[in-house]
């Protein structure tokens, strides 16, 4: 049985809510700044949530509009601004308003920490978002709490593709079975399989009803234990938070089991 020696975040979703309460209302605000009457409501943002990569969700999105710039060079420059307007708006929300990590997560770092288990991002996000919201919660050292940290700069393509991945193992240095993601969305889940990585998943807000294949566990969040599939082996009341030891009982599962759950 291979041992776990180190546990790979997702953010976006996963660290905490900021799809929904932060790169969507971001990405409206910086509509309004330009004077687009674009807006993408809660609906809207969860279709486009497919495509990973704000600035290539923009594009996307101005694909299906008939008021987009019609030239190819000038939809690029307008989603190259925008995205930056956007994120600059992200920041901004994170540091006034606060963006509260998902109930459980802070919990489960600190156990990491406390066991000397190492920690890496694997983020399909830009590096200014993961900083602005890990600072705020974690404080100004923030970064000595993650072994490796990988950003949407660091790769030439995004999840579901693995790339993110496999560059977060190649800078721990730890095999991928030897390693477990975190992540929230089927493209998430696509991009740490591809890169052979067993993968929990913490049901995000736009992923509450998500089809989840190859997963190792799927649970609505680490708050409880309670509606994890599989049920955690560990003897502690249901209703107490996940914590790294359900983890590494999962993770145990990976190298027996034939089939991976699918749910
Ligand atoms: C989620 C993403 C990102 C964010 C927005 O990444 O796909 O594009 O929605 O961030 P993950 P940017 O869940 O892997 O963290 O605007 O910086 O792309
Ligand atoms: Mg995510």
């Amino acid at each position: 049985m291979t041992r776990l020696r180190a546990l790979l975040w997702d953010v976006d979703g996963t660290i905490a809510e900021t799809e929904r309460d932060g790169h969507r209302v971001a990405f409206n605000l910086a509509f309004d700044a330009w004077g687009l009457p674009w807006h993408w409501d809660e609906t809207r943002y969860g279709e486009l949530l497919r495509v990973t990569g704000g600035r290539e969700r923009i594009l996307h999105d101005m694909s299906t509009r008939a008021d987009a710039p019609a030239s190819p060079a000038d939809r690029v420059e307008l989603a190259r601004a925008l995205h930056a307007n956007k994120n600059a708006i992200y920041g901004k929300l994170v540091r006034d308003g606060g963006m509260p990590l998902r109930d459980g997560v802070l919990e489960l770092m600190r156990q990491c920490r406390a066991r000397d288990l190492r920690m890496g991002i694997a983020t399909t996000t830009s590096r200014a978002n993961v900083e602005v919201l890990l600072h705020a919660a974690l404080g100004e050292h923030w970064d000595d709490w993650f072994a490796a940290i990988v950003c949407a700069e660091d790769v030439a393509r995004k999840k579901p593709d693995p790339e993110v991945y496999l560059r977060a193992l190649e800078s721990l240095g730890t095999a991928p079975n030897a390693a477990a993601a975190i992540e929230d969305s089927p493209n998430g889940v696509d991009a740490a399989r591809a890169a052979g990585i067993p993968v929990i998943v913490t049901r995000s807000a736009y992923f509450v009803d998500a089809k989840f294949e190859g997963a190792l566990a799927v649970g609505p969040g680490f708050d409880s234990r309670r509606y994890w599939q599989p049920p955690t082996r560990a003897t502690n009341a249901s209703d107490d938070p996940v914590r790294l030891v359900d983890i590494e009982n999962w993770h145990a599962r990976s190298a027996t089991i034939t089939r991976p759950i699918c749910t």
